[in-house]
C-alpha cells in the first residue's frame, strides 16, 4: 500500500513537471468596472493588466473593462464585489468611507503634497496598512494606481481667495469629510455620484465639482465649466480592488497573478496619468476656461481655514491612522 501510494504521488508530481505552466489557471472571464471614461488613464494601466493575465494564465483568463459606470457607480460596484457578484474595480478610496472609515485618511485637506511623496506613502508600509484592511470588509486591494491632485472647477468665478468659495454650489464625493472641507470653505456642498456629475453641472443644478485635470478633461467637464483654479486641495489614489469571497476561490498561482498584473500595470498606469495631466490642463486652456493659481497668502489662508477637518475627523478614520499617515510623510519628507 505505501509503496503504491507513493509512486501514484511520484506519477501526478511527474505529471504536474509535464503539464503546461497555464495548467493552474481555470478558464475564467473577469468584468472591470470603472466610473471614469475610456480614454482616462487608467485604461493604459487596465490594458497591461489584461494582457499580463492573458500571457500569465496561458489564455485561461479573460478580462473585460467596462467604463462611464456602466456597470454602476463606485460604490455600488464596490458592493457588488463584496457580494461576490463581479470581480474587480477601479475606484478612488473616498466614496468607500462608507465600508471602511480609514480610507478617510486620504480626504483629509492637502495631506500629500506631491506625486513623490504619494508613491513613497502608499507603495510604502502605510498602504499595506491600508490594504491590509480590506479582507476585513471583503475586498482585496491588487495595487494603488493614480486618480490624482485635484482642482476646483466651477462656472461662476475664479476661485483666487477663500472668500471666492463663498455660496458656490459644488459636487462633493460621497464623503462627509469632503463634504465638511467643503462646508468649512463656505460652498453649498452636494455630495453625488460622479456618473450624474456632468449633467448636474450641464442643467446648473451645481455649480462646481472637484477632480484632477485629467478627469475635468476625459469627462469632458470642460465643456459646461468656465473656471479651473489650481487648488490641489487633495491627493485621492486609485485602488484596483478584487472581490474578496471570488479571492478566496482563486488558486494561489490565480492570486498571486493578480498581485504581480495590477503591480506591472502601476508604473505604466502612473506615467500615463502625470503626462496626460499636462495636455488636459492645455487642453483645458484651448477650450476658452480660464485657469488660475492660487498665491501663496490665499492658500495659506485657505488652509488655515480647512485645518479643523482633521480633528473633526479623527474619530471617523481613527486618530491613530492619521497619525500614521502623518509620522510617514514626515519621515518621507526628512523632517
Ligand atoms: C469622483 C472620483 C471619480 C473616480 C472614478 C469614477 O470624483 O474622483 O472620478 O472615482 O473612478 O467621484
Amino acid at each position: 500500500m505505501k509503496t503504491f501510494v507513493t509512486t501514484s504521488m511520484a506519477a501526478v508530481l511527474a505529471m504536474g513537471v509535464a503539464l503546461p505552466a497555464h495548467a493552474q489557471f481555470n478558464d475564467r472571464t473577469i468584468r472591470i468596472a470603472n466610473g471614469i471614461a475610456e480614454d482616462h488613464p487608467v485604461a493604459d494601466g487596465v490594458d497591461v493588466f489584461t494582457q499580463c493575465v492573458d500571457e500569465t494564465s496561458g489564455g485561461a483568463w479573460t478580462v473585460n473593462a467596462f467604463w462611464s459606470s456602466a456597470l454602476g457607480d463606485d460604490l455600488q460596484s464596490t458592493q457588488s464585489l463584496r457580494s461576490g457578484t463581479l470581480e474587480m474595480v477601479v475606484t478612488s478610496t473616498s466614496p468607500l468611507v462608507a465600508i471602511e472609515p480609514a480610507l478617510g485618511v486620504f480626504d483629509l485637506p492637502f495631506l500629500i503634497s506631491s506625486d513623490e511623496e504619494a508613491d513613497a506613502l502608499l507603495d510604502g508600509e502605510f498602504g499595506q496598512y491600508i490594504a491590509d484592511m480590506m479582507p476585513a470588509v471583503g475586498l482585496v486591494n491588487l495595487s494603488w494606481w493614480e486618480n490624482g491632485f485635484r482642482n476646483l472647477s466651477n462656472s461662476v468665478r475664479p476661485v483666487e481667495t477663500l472668500a471666492d468659495f463663498e455660496g458656490m454650489r459644488v459636487r462633493v464625493m460621497q464623503n462627509n469629510i469632503f463634504l465638511d472641507t467643503f462646508q468649512t470653505l463656505g460652498t453649498n456642498a452636494t455630495p453625488m455620484a460622479f456618473g450624474e456629475v456632468f449633467t448636474a453641472l450641464e442643467t446648473g443644478a451645481i455649480d462646481a465639482q472637484e477632480n484632477p485635470y485629467v478627469t475635468i478633461d476625459t469627462s469632458r467637464f470642460f465643456e459646461v465649466q468656465d473656471y479651473v483654479s489650481n487648488t490641489r486641495h487633495a491627493y485621492t489614489p486609485f485602488m484596483v480592488l478584487f472581490s474578496g469571497p471570488i479571492f478566496n476561490t482563486l488558486s494561489e498561482e490565480e492570486q498571486q497573478m493578480l498581485f504581480d498584473c495590477a503591480a506591472e500595470g502601476q508604473p505604466v498606469q502612473r506615467a500615463a496619468s502625470r503626462a496626460l495631466s499636462e495636455e488636459s490642463l492645455q487642453r483645458i486652456i484651448d477650450a476658452g476656461l480660464e485657469v488660475n493659481d492660487i498665491s501663496p497668502e490665499a492658500m495659506a489662508e485657505i488652509r488655515e481655514a480647512v485645518a479643523g477637518v482633521y480633528e473633526r475627523s479623527a474619530e471617523s478614520i481613527g486618530a491613530e491612522v492619521i497619525e500614521r499617515a502623518q509620522a510617514e510623510l514626515a519621515a518621507i519628507r526628512g523632517e
